[in-house]
């Protein structure tokens, strides 16, 4: 049976993160497109010298040229600038309209049965733009934020609490911005509530909800913090990782439940709009969107993060 074909669309930072993890975990043969002739090329070539030391046998080429990308099953796209210190995700719209313009219309051309997951920021516009574009169904065009956010905060509860990574599960829904909604109360480690390993560790309600309510505002602010760290670009190694794992959902059909950028129609009483939200992926992308019911203080957090997410899409029309 022939390999799974994956396209990078972004040869960049996280473009090159991913080609490498991809060769690593031969998920399939990857192709790494950019505009930038050589850096691509350059990136891949230094990838594949690696395979004898790795062990893989994929192949890890690069292209300049969307005919290159022909037939992949999977295209994860990056393409775009990055922020830099003080701007916000929301400052990139402009520019990398432009490009996902140009991007959607390699991939509808070239890759017209690939399931996509679109990486660019501002993340909610860009796949909306990306799937209006390409005119591909909603299981078949996807954003990857909530999969970062969510690991940003159960990196924080980790520390926080003394346990493994492996033992927590977190989720954060809505927006790829400030507003983004961690769901405190069902965040665990192995089952036991979050909040209630707090309290216990306090012996203090109060103190308790402090120190969760500074995880949340860290998550919240985990991007600008990197991109502030670094100086010139934003993280790469994480987002990269997060990608992967919905790519690897799909090409492996392990119906995995994950928070995706999702074009909804009615669920968590949104319409026509992508927003971050559980969902089962599998061999047929997003196979199912998983509702439930949200608290008050839920609600409203989603609610904002839905209205902040409509007022960025609707600037772009
Ligand atoms: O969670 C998330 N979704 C975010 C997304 C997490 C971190 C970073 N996020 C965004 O991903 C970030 O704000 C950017 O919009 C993208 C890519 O970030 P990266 O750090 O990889 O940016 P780079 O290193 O600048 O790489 C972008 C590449 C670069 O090599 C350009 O030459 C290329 O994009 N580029 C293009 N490729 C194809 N086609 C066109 N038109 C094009 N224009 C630029």
């Amino acid at each position: 049976m022939a390999r799974a074909k994956i396209a990078l669309i972004g040869g960049g930072q996280i473009g090159g993160v991913l080609a490498q993890l991809a060769a690593l975990r031969e998920l399939g043969d990857v192709v790494l497109f950019d505009i930038v002739e050589g850096l691509p090329q350059g990136k891949t070539l230094d990838i594949s010298e690696a395979s004898p030391v790795d062990g893989f046998d994929v192949k890890c080429e690069g292209a300049n040229d969307y005919s290159d990308i022909q037939g992949a099953n999977i295209v994860i796209v990056t393409a775009g600038l990055p922020r830099k210190p003080g701007m916000s995700r929301d400052d990139l719209i402009g520019v990398n309209s432009r490009i996902m313009t140009q991007v959607a219309e390699g991939i509808k051309v070239n890759a017209p049965d690939a399931f996509v997951i679109v990486i660019s920021n501002p993340l909610d516009a860009m796949v909306t733009l990306c799937q209006k574009i390409t005119g591909f169904p909603k299981n078949r065009v996807m954003g990857m934020a909530g999969v970062l956010d969510s690991a940003r905060f159960a990196t924080f509860i980790a520390w926080e609490l003394g346990v493994s990574v492996k033992d927590v599960s977190a989720m954060v829904l809505g927006g790829h911005g400030d507003t983004m909604v961690p769901i405190v109360r069902y965040a665990n480690v192995n089952g036991v509530p979050v909040m209630e390993l707090l309290e216990r560790k306090y012996n203090d309600v109060a103190k308790a909800r402090e120190i969760m309510d500074a995880m949340v505002k860290r998550t919240q602010g985990a991007g600008g913090e990197v991109v502030k760290l670094l100086g010139n670009g934003s993280a790469f190694y994480s987002p990269a990782s997060s990608a992967l794992a919905m790519a690897e959902a799909i090409l492996r059909d392990q119906k995995r439940l994950l928070p995706v950028c999702a074009l909804l129609e009615g669920e968590f009483g949104v319409d026509g709009y992508y927003v971050g939200v559980p969902c089962v992926l599998g061999a047929d992308g997003i196979e199912k969107i998983i509702e439930f019911s949200l608290d008050e203080t839920e609600q409203a957090m989603f609610d904002a993060s839905v209205a902040a997410v409509k007022e960025l899409v609707d600037s772009m029309a």
